[in-house]
């Protein structure tokens, strides 16, 4: 049997889930439910990065415990669970002892690698990570509006430069294909100009007892992104030698991480060289989606606009905001969101298209006792899988609602009601059937509209509720 691992990358615990984190959780969703649909025995995975230190920084601030800090907001990102309608296998935390196990045995197996060293360096907590003169103008980072700090402390680092020309070897021949091509080029780009050894530990006084410990020496932590990177085997019970690891790492040919355009760096670079120091299998693919602004400004706490994915369902229904963010987000590039844009979309593409389609059909096939054995259109079905597995899914949708806009400009010619009971019943048929296979081809993407327009379109048809009620917007 074919097997796929799928990964989404784990938020920190810091603030709010936003609609960047939807907009993840939901491709690699939508994926998981393509691969599903096309008989691989699939894993996905997601969860919660909770071991850094701007957690112990954001609970003194809220006068709370760091561990209360971190159960509230992986709660927060757990909990979206049922809006967005996500069929993950399981949900990480990286404060549960088994990553704790994972992390220091993925720690022990680089040991020939990992070397003690006295550092002097720029640091940006907000990044949770160090930088070098002339990184950032004016040691600046804008990303999270603080001024870089000087650190000077003895930690333990990684023998990352010895990987260098391995790591651009496997990225070159696609063994880690990046996708897309471009941000392959750019990570090439960043290794040909030469890779440093990095710091993969702090000490256990700038922690404040936080974090995961280095194995064999009490006083220093693991650097968040070590530990937090071996998530991915981790789950797969890799500290206790569990069959899933034997099964979806080992045995498995495609691993496949979906990560944001500003993590490519320790996907593509610093995961692949601690796995190859341990001597462990690397994924197949990574997949970089673009960042998604809100009314065009980066989503920032500062400027207050993060928008929580689940008050969008609450407005718009789970459908609603999934053919938001799959249709309207190109999944390589930026996008941009906004409350216009997503009235405006559901509005003409869920309501009066999609929504008024099935209510006309389903609303003309009970009046004349209509009754549909479905045979499927294999083709249009297929091809929507196919773009959903591949990570096309503005693609796909567009190619569905190209057929729903002709089925509904169909029924505006032909004039259904205008005709007798007769002349009309083939037609209904065949419409009802083209919308049924319609509903079949939605499933990965909007998996409850799916299945309200599968069982509407089926058998002794009735009138079916509205898909997509009005909504007005306040
Ligand atoms: O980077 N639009 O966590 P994170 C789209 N803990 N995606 C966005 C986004 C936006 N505006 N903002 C963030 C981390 N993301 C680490 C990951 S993995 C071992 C550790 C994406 O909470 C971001 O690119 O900052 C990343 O893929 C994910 O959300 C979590 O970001």
């Amino acid at each position: 049997m074919k097997r796929i691992y799928l990964t989404t990358s784990i938020p920190y615990v810091n603030g709010e889930p936003h609609i960047g984190h939807a907009l993840e959780l939901v491709q690699v969703d939508v994926m998981a439910r393509a691969y599903r649909q096309l008989g691989y025995e699939i894993y996905c995975l997601t969860g919660t990065d909770e071991n850094a230190q701007k957690n112990v920084e954001s609970a003194e601030k809220m006068g709370i415990s760091v561990q209360e800090l971190v159960d509230k907001y992986s709660l927060k990102f757990k909990n979206l669970q049922a809006p967005l309608n996500l069929s993950f296998d399981q949900f990480i935390r990286t404060t549960d002892k088994k990553h704790l196990m994972g992390a220091q045995k993925l720690w022990r197996l680089c040991d020939q690698d990992i070397y003690k060293k006295t550092y002097s360096g720029l640091y940006c907590v907000g990044c949770e990570t160090f930088y070098k003169e002339g990184d950032l103008p004016n040691n600046f980072c804008t990303n999270h509006n603080r001024q870089l700090e000087t650190i000077s402390e003895e930690n333990y680092f990684f023998a990352l430069s010895k990987y260098q020309h391995k790591i651009a070897s496997l990225i070159q021949s696609d063994n880690l294909k990046i996708q897309p091509f471009f941000r392959k080029q750019e990570i090439l780009n960043f290794i040909n100009k030469g890779l440093d050894d990095i710091s993969i530990s702090r000490p256990d006084t700038r922690m404040k007892g936080w974090g995961i410990p280095v194995p064999e020496d009490n006083s220093q932590r693991m650097y968040v992104w070590f530990d937090a990177l071996t998530n991915y085997i981790s789950a797969l019970d890799f500290g206790t030698e569990g069959e899933l690891f034997e099964k979806f790492w080992i045995n498995n040919p495609l691993k496949v991480h979906v990560i944001g355009k500003d993590i490519v760096k320790f996907h593509a670079i610093y995961w692949i060289a601690m796995l190859l120091s341990a001597k462990q299998f690397i994924p197949t693919s990574l997949y970089v989606h673009g960042f998604i602004s809100v009314d065009g400004s980066k989503i920032s706490k500062t400027i207050g606009n993060v928008i929580d994915p689940a008050s969008l369902v609450a407005i718009y229904g789970t459908d609603a905001l999934r053919y938001y963010l799959l249709r309207e987000i190109s999944p390589y590039v930026d996008g941009d969101f906004s409350y216009e844009r997503m009235h405006q979309l559901y509005s003409s593409d869920l309501a009066n298209e999609l929504g008024n389609l099935l209510s006309r059909l389903t609303n003309l096939g009970e009046k004349d006792s209509i009754f549909i054995e479905t045979d499927i259109e294999n083709e249009i079905i297929d091809l929507a899988l196919d773009r959903a597995a591949k990570f096309e899914f503005n693609l796909g949708l567009e190619e569905i609602f190209v057929k729903v806009k002709e089925l509904n400009r169909n029924i505006n010619d032909f004039e259904p009601w205008s005709k007798s009971k007769i002349d009309r019943a083939d037609f209904l048929t065949k419409s009802l059937k083209q919308l049924n296979t319609i509903g079949r081809a939605l499933k990965p993407y909007l998996p409850e509209s799916s299945l309200k327009i599968q069982n509407a379109t089926e058998n002794k048809i009735k009138k079916s509720a509205s898909l997509f009620p009005r909504v007005n917007m306040s």
